[in-house]
Parts: C-alpha cells; sequence; structure tokens
C-alpha cells in the first residue's frame, strides 16, 4: 500500500478524479435523491464511476460521502455503515496502487455566532462519519467545497480525533478575494498551515481561469502543497433545462495545466467534469514535476479571525496587542465580569481597533468571576462583531481550552508558563488547534532575570514542546520585562535576550510593555522609549495601551527607521498635520489625526450599522426617554441604516457574518419598538410573502438568510421550510394572502421544481408574483420559466421584492 504522506512531499504531481453529481444522474440517480443513498442501493454504479476514473488515470478516489453526515442524510440512516461502505467501494476500485479520499462536504448548517449550533456539536458531527470512512479502509480524509473557516476546522479536528490520517481540505471561494462568509484564501492557507493540515486548496468556484485568480491570492505564506479542482466552466442552462458545464477536456486541461505554476501538487476536477476531462489533465501535464512553492513574504508567525490574517515577525510591523480588557484597576469591568455582562468590555474592544490595535488581548482572571463560562462567552462577543484575532490571556488551562472550542481561526494563547504540567496541558491543545502561544519563562514563582538565566528556561521550555511535535511557528517567547525602578538593569537584560532569541532561535517575541515603568513618574514616557529599543533588538509584538499617543507615535516612526514602513506609507498617513506638543502640553495635546470610528455605537444608525447587539435597546431607551417618535426611530433611522449595510455587502465590504450581525441587532430593535408602533394604530400592515426551499431539496442557509433581510425590512415572512411541494406552497400563500411567493433551490436537479408552482399559480388565476433564487439560478432560467423575478443574494432579494410590489 502506498504511503499518502510520501506523496504529500515527493517530486511528483497527482491526479484526483472529476466530478460525480452529473455522472450519476445520466446513470439513473433520480433528480432530488441523495447520491449517498443511491450508492447504498445501487453499488455496482458508483464502481462503474470509480472503475472509469481509473481508465482515465486518477491516482486518487473520492469516496461517494459528500453529503454523508447525519444532517444531510437523516436520523434513519447508518451514517457510519453508510460512509464505511462507499469507502470500501472505492477501496475496492482503487486497489494497492491508488488512493482514497474520504469525503466530508458541509453539513448545511453554521457554527455560532452564525448559527445555532457549537463548535464541538459540527465536530461530533464530523466524527461520526470519519469513524465509518477510516473503517472503510481511506487513504486520507478530504473536506471539500466548504465556506465557512469555523466548518473547515471542524473537520481538521475532528479527524485528529479520530484518527491518524492525513487531511485535506478544499474551499470554494465566492470571488477570488473571499468566500461567502469573508474568510480570504490567503487567511484560509495560514489557517490550515498553523493547524498543521497536510494538503490544501481549492474546488468548484467557477472555471479553471477563475479558480486561478484564487490561487494567486494564496501565494505570499504557502509554503504547503495544493490541491485544485476547478469546475468545467461556469453552469450555464440548455434549452431542456438541464445544468451543462461547456468547457471542454483540451481546454479545460490546458487552463489547468497553469496550477503547477503556483505551487498546485494533486489536480482534479469538480463540477462537469468527467473522466474525459481527467484524462487530458493526465496528458497536458505529462510527467511535469511539482514545483514546491516559495512565500514571499516570510514572517515568523501568523494570527487569524474569520476574516483577517496579522503576520508577527521581523519583517513585520510591530503588533500592539491592546491590553485593556483586562480586570487589572478596574472596578467597572470587574463588576460587569461577575454579572456576565461585557458591555464595558466591549467598549474596550472597540476603542482599541479604532486606536489602531491589530489584535486585542482577552483577559477575565478576577474574584467571583468564572473563567471558564466567561472567557469563551466574551471571546465570541467579540469575534462576532470585530475582525481583529484575539489573545486568550488566562491561567486557567480549562478556560484556555473553552476558549479555543469557540474560537473560528487562530487564537494566540497567552500563555503557556514553565509551571510543571503547563507545556504537557497546553501543547497538544494549541499543536491541534493550530494556535499560536506565548512561552512565558516563569517557572513556580521564580523570575528569571539576566539573559543567561531566561535563555536557560526557555532552553527547556523548547526541548519539551519538540517533544510534542509543536511547529516553531506557533511559537512566540515572552521576553519578561521587569521593573527598572528595582533593578536598574532589568531593560538592558531584556534587550540582550530579544536579540538572543531573534539570533540563536529565529523565535519572535513579546512583552507587556508597561512592566519596565513601574513606580516612575511619567510611565508613557519610558515606556514607548523602551519600546523602540526593544524594536531595534528584534521585538515582533508588544502588550499595550494603544490608546496611548505618545507610544503610537514611536511605534510608527521606529517602523520607518528599520524600513518596514515603506515610502514611509503608514507613517505619513498618521502625522502628515503633526504638530509638536507644546512645552508643559499634555502627551495627547499632539496634532495626530483622530481616528473616527472611535468607541461604541452612540445612535441607533450606527448600532445597526456596526451590528452592536448590546448597544440597540439602551440607545431605542435612551431616545424614547427623549421623546423621539418611535415611527420617527424605525423610518429614520433602523430603515435607513440597514439599507446602509445592504449597499457595503454589495460594494464587498461586508461579508455574511456582519450582515447577519447588523439583521440580528435591527431584529432587536424591531422586538422593543413593535408594541408601541402597534398601540400607536400606525403600524402598517405589511405586505406578506412565502418563503420555501422547493420540494427536493433540502439546503435552506441561503433562503433562511433571504428571509431574515425581508423581515428587517419590515414584510410578514412566512417561512414553509425546506422540500416543501408545490401544492403546499400555493395553498398557504393563498391562506396568508401572499402577494409574493419566494422560492429557493440549490442544486440543478432540484431547480427545475420551481415551474410546478409557477404552473400551478397560473392555472388557479391568482394574482401572486414570484421569485426566485439559489446558487445555480440565473436570468434566462428566471425567464425561461416566466418566474416574475430573481436575485444573486439576499441584500438584491429585497430589491426585487420591493419592485414587484410596487
Ligand atoms: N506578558 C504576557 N501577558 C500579559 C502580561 C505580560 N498579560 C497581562 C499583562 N502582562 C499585560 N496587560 C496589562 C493590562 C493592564 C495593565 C497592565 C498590563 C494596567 N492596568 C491599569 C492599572 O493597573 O491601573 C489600568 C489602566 C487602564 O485603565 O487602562 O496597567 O507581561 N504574555
Amino acid at each position: 500500500m502506498p504511503d499518502f504522506r510520501k506523496a504529500l512531499s515527493d517530486g511528483r504531481v497527482y491526479f484526483f478524479d472529476g466530478g460525480y453529481g452529473t455522472f450519476l444522474q445520466s446513470r439513473g440517480l433520480p433528480a432530488g435523491m441523495s447520491p449517498e443513498v443511491f450508492g447504498l442501493e445501487r453499488p455496482e454504479v458508483i464502481k462503474s464511476v470509480h472503475q472509469d476514473y481509473v481508465d482515465a488515470g486518477a491516482d486518487v478516489l473520492t469516496t461517494n460521502t459528500f453529503g454523508g453526515s447525519r444532517p444531510k442524510l437523516g436520523p434513519d440512516v447508518d451514517v457510519v455503515g453508510l460512509n464505511r461502505e462507499m469507502a470500501r467501494i472505492a477501496r475496492s476500485v482503487a486497489g494497492d496502487n491508488r488512493f482514497v479520499a474520504g469525503s466530508v462536504g458541509p453539513t448545511g448548517h453554521f457554527v455560532r455566532p452564525l448559527g445555532e449550533m457549537t463548535f464541538k456539536e459540527m465536530v461530533a458531527i464530523f466524527k461520526e462519519q470519519i469513524q465509518g470512512l477510516v473503517e472503510g479502509g481511506v487513504d486520507l480524509i478530504i473536506g471539500e467545497t466548504h465556506f465557512d473557516l469555523a466548518e473547515a476546522r471542524a473537520v481538521v479536528i475532528a479527524v485528529r480525533e479520530v484518527c491518524d490520517l492525513p487531511v485535506a481540505i478544499s474551499m470554494t471561494f465566492e470571488s477570488p478575494s473571499a468566500c461567502l462568509t469573508g474568510t480570504s484564501p490567503l487567511t484560509f492557507i495560514d489557517t490550515m498551515q498553523n493547524m498543521g493540515v497536510e494538503l490544501m486548496g481549492t474546488n468548484c468556484s467557477a472555471g479553471p481561469e477563475q479558480i486561478f485568480e484564487v490561487l494567486k491570492n494564496m501565494q505570499p505564506r504557502l509554503s504547503s502543497p495544493l490541491l485544485v479542482e476547478a469546475n468545467a466552466g461556469l453552469p450555464e442552462l440548455d434549452e431542456n433545462r438541464n445544468t451543462v458545464f461547456r468547457l471542454k477536456p483540451e481546454p479545460f486541461a490546458e487552463q489547468s495545466r497553469r496550477f503547477l505554476e503556483v505551487g498546485a501538487k494533486f489536480i482534479g476536477g469538480c463540477c462537469g467534469t468527467g473522466p474525459d476531462h481527467i484524462r487530458a489533465l493526465r496528458n497536458a501535464v505529462g510527467e511535469a514535476a511539482w514545483q514546491r512553492p516559495v512565500p514571499s513574504d516570510d514572517c515568523q508567525m501568523v494570527l487569524t479571525s474569520r476574516s483577517r490574517s496579522v503576520a508577527i515577525g521581523f519583517e513585520q510591523r510591530g503588533a500592539i496587542i491592546g491590553e485593556r480588557i483586562n480586570p487589572t484597576g478596574k472596578k467597572v469591568l470587574i463588576a460587569e465580569l461577575q454579572k456576565g455582562q461585557f458591555t464595558e468590555a466591549m467598549k474596550f474592544a472597540s476603542e482599541q481597533l479604532a486606536a489602531g490595535a491589530p489584535i486585542l488581548d482577552v483577559n477575565v482572571g478576577a474574584p467571583m468571576v468564572d473563567e471558564v463560562e466567561i472567557l469563551p462567552a466574551l471571546t465570541r462577543e467579540i469575534f462576532a462583531q470585530h475582525p481583529a484575532p484575539l489573545s486568550i490571556d488566562s491561567t486557567n488551562p480549562d478556560a484556555v481550552e473553552a476558549a479555543l472550542w469557540e474560537y473560528p481561526g487562530s487564537a494566540l494563547v497567552n500563555s503557556i508558563s514553565g509551571e510543571p504540567g503547563r507545556m504537557e496541558r497546553l501543547g497538544p491543545l494549541c499543536k491541534k488547534f493550530g494556535a499560536p502561544f506565548i512561552l512565558l519563562p516563569i517557572i513556580g514563582s521564580k523570575l528569571p532575570f539576566t539573559c543567561e538565566e531566561k535563555v536557560q528556561v526557555v532552553s527547556d521550555l523548547l526541548r519539551q514542546a519538540d517533544e510534542l511535535g509543536i511547529p516553531r511557528r506557533l511559537i512566540m517567547v515572552d521576553a519578561l520585562a521587569l521593573t527598572v525602578s528595582s533593578k536598574p538593569t532589568a531593560a538592558r537584560h531584556c534587550l540582550d535576550f530579544i536579540r538572543h532569541c531573534r539570533e540563536e532561535w529565529n523565535l519572535p517575541t513579546v512583552l507587556g510593555l508597561s512592566n519596565i515603568s513601574f513606580g516612575l513618574p511619567a510611565r508613557e514616557l519610558l515606556n514607548s522609549t523602551f519600546l523602540t529599543l526593544c524594536q531595534g533588538q528584534g521585538l515582533c509584538a508588544f502588550i499595550a495601551n494603544p490608546n496611548s499617543v505618545r507610544l503610537r507615535e514611536a511605534l510608527y516612526s521606529a517602523e520607518v527607521l528599520l524600513a518596514r514602513d515603506p515610502q514611509a506609507e503608514q507613517y505619513i498617513d498618521k502625522y502628515a498635520d503633526w504638530t509638536p506638543a507644546g512645552n508643559g502640553g499634555s502627551a495627547a495635546g499632539t496634532g495626530e489625526i483622530k481616528a473616527k470610528d472611535k468607541s461604541g455605537a452612540e445612535n441607533l444608525f450606527d448600532a445597526v450599522v456596526k451590528g452592536d447587539r448590546g448597544a440597540i435597546v439602551p440607545l431605542i431607551e435612551r431616545d424614547l426617554a427623549g421623546g423621539r417618535d418611535p415611527f420617527e426611530l424605525v423610518n429614520g433611522e433602523l430603515i435607513p441604516a440597514i439599507m446602509e449595510v445592504g449597499e457595503k455587502y454589495e460594494r464587498k465590504e461586508y461579508f455574511l457574518p456582519q450582515l447577519l450581525q447588523s439583521a440580528e441587532t435591527l431584529q432587536k430593535g424591531f422586538v422593543r419598538l413593535k408594541p408601541l408602533l402597534e398601540a400607536a394604530g400606525g403600524a402598517e400592515e405589511k405586505d406578506t410573502i412565502v418563503m420555501a426551499t422547493v420540494e427536493g431539496d433540502i439546503h435552506d442557509i441561503g433562503k433562511n438568510i433571504v428571509c431574515l433581510m425581508l423581515r428587517n425590512h419590515g414584510y410578514n415572512v412566512v417561512d414553509l421550510g425546506k422540500d416543501v411541494p408545490a401544492q403546499t406552497i400555493v395553498d398557504s400563500a393563498v391562506e396568508h394572502g401572499a402577494k409574493i411567493i419566494g422560492l429557493s433551490a440549490l442544486m440543478t436537479t432540484t431547480m427545475v421544481r420551481m415551474e410546478d408552482t409557477i404552473k400551478m399559480i397560473r392555472e388557479r388565476g391568482l394574482d401572486i408574483k414570484v421569485m426566485i433564487g439559489g446558487a445555480v439560478i440565473t436570468g434566462g432560467f428566471c425567464d425561461s420559466i416566466g418566474a416574475d423575478g430573481w436575485s444573486t443574494d439576499a441584500v438584491a432579494a429585497v430589491k426585487v421584492a420591493k419592485e414587484l410590489l410596487q
């Protein structure tokens, strides 16, 4: 049996198979039936498809288990058994000379706060499926067509908990810059590399030319082999309303060959490709060798959130880690955390981000605060609203673990000290979750002081980390600043140690800046001067209050001097209008241009645009107490705000998470105002829209988002759910007096069912308009079935509804 791990690092290019969906349809898969259940009933068909791919030259066969998870199959199917059986079938065809990849597709659910599911539940779902695939003898697990970073990470964690097979993750990107939930190709790569994922890449996403743009955006920090499976061009509808992919095998192969220039080692096909495409691909590539990708942006570490990467390293700009979400010396914050409230913490979050902190430290350690509960809860609240990666700051390992189970990207673990048992407990966790961490050179209560003492402690900890197989890209060292007022040479030892970490270990360093000046006056002065000295020695990040003007002046000036601010762009942007602080003037008296978005939401419009769920109701109370009219609040602020959000979404400034966040905020506002509007008698009777996913189709994420947006624009939405027969839809529309029916379908096999509803309306002579939507819907299809309107996304759907009602 060949070892897939060897195939990951040898010099060869390997070939995956092509699409299964259309292929299975041509061999008898009925419209609307799950291909996995069909596979159980007709194993010989699956076998023949696998065999055709083997004959075409595929080295890797993908199992027929893309929708083989519990939520997709429902409660009555034996998930483990089905996956085992499908894996066995692929194995029997692949034999001993080819590989079998166990396919794991999206569950159709979102992890909270985007959806209802917890990350742990998502992991459990994948574990069940993967268990079956492993029993059936696959060589690797492949997560395919994922469009949510949290779900992709859940596949990886599930694999690590079930087996020691390698894992491949392939995401689908809506555009070259981001997937549906706002993750860029590069942030995806950063997150997967942190998790030690063996193979990563992209599939589906239109044809080879479009996917090439996605691959280019992955390049700056890519050092792993890539897997690429493009569609045979964009889907189109033929005259019989079947979806067709028109890119022929030769041009598909010619265009896909370019993937090798950007690091592809495994290539194959997705929707619309068949054995002929794979055969052509093999011929076009021939014996070409794998060109190992060489990253252009070399850094020591990367932190990620769902939508952002922050690179840390010697050639990167110094990163401020905002320190203020920390109970030290903050009475109001402590009192709130004890009650499980986060208003003050959220205010610190927005203020620090407005001041320019790229990373936020989150520390809730205070008396009578249950960190195991509060740390993950606050972490979730912050990442739901803000894009900055977080630093999880706690001495309680259970609290750190609980927060890691919530976080969708690569959070920084602050910290792992030399306390006995700490590395054993947290090291494997950081490795599994791909969480970079800070090594704190403290053993028990003993603080190393000299450079030599610190080197000694950190050497020990590094040896432990190596033994646990933790990659160096996850490690940053705390240089441990001690106060110069009691130990005059503390700063000098610290500087020596920072240089040692860089020159001897190539490790980045961080420190809590304020310790250095404890007990002395004008601390900002010492802190910022110390920062500059540290940067000169190679300090990469520091924990501090980003609101300090002087500190930022020192930081941004040093970046110019250390040649990390090309053309002094950042410096000029911030200080073109600078005027020096006057003699005796306050530090805040300098002329730095004020950040616009300084704090939390100040009015309702703002709250909705920012998606500040905590602020909306208190702001409404304030406005009502101030005598403002509820109708004016709705029409003057809430509605214009959601329109603004819609525009931001269309301009791609906002992605799905922000859209949902704002919609939820608005909804909270409506709930508060509704009784007042009704009591005033002026609440207009709003038009009713009946929404449904058509019969045979069980996808409803898109439809749910459209429902949410329509409700937010005041429509009365009746959501009939998924897999709804035309009869039910039309009856319900009549019963509710609906003016519009909205139909959704994801699959090419089910979108044709939309026509049933339209026919029925015409037959019964009803005056109801029909709007349609879904991944594969086009204007041409809309016209051809006689629908009244169609849209590509939830924001556009609202516009269509408005037009239809005029
Ligand atoms: N290394 C690492 N992590 C750390 C530290 C470190 N985390 C905690 C701490 N040190 C860094 N964070 C803070 C947070 C607050 C303060 C200092 C360091 C602080 N608070 C003020 C006070 O005590 O009065 C309150 C000021 C305010 O309102 O902002 O000084 O060294 N890895």
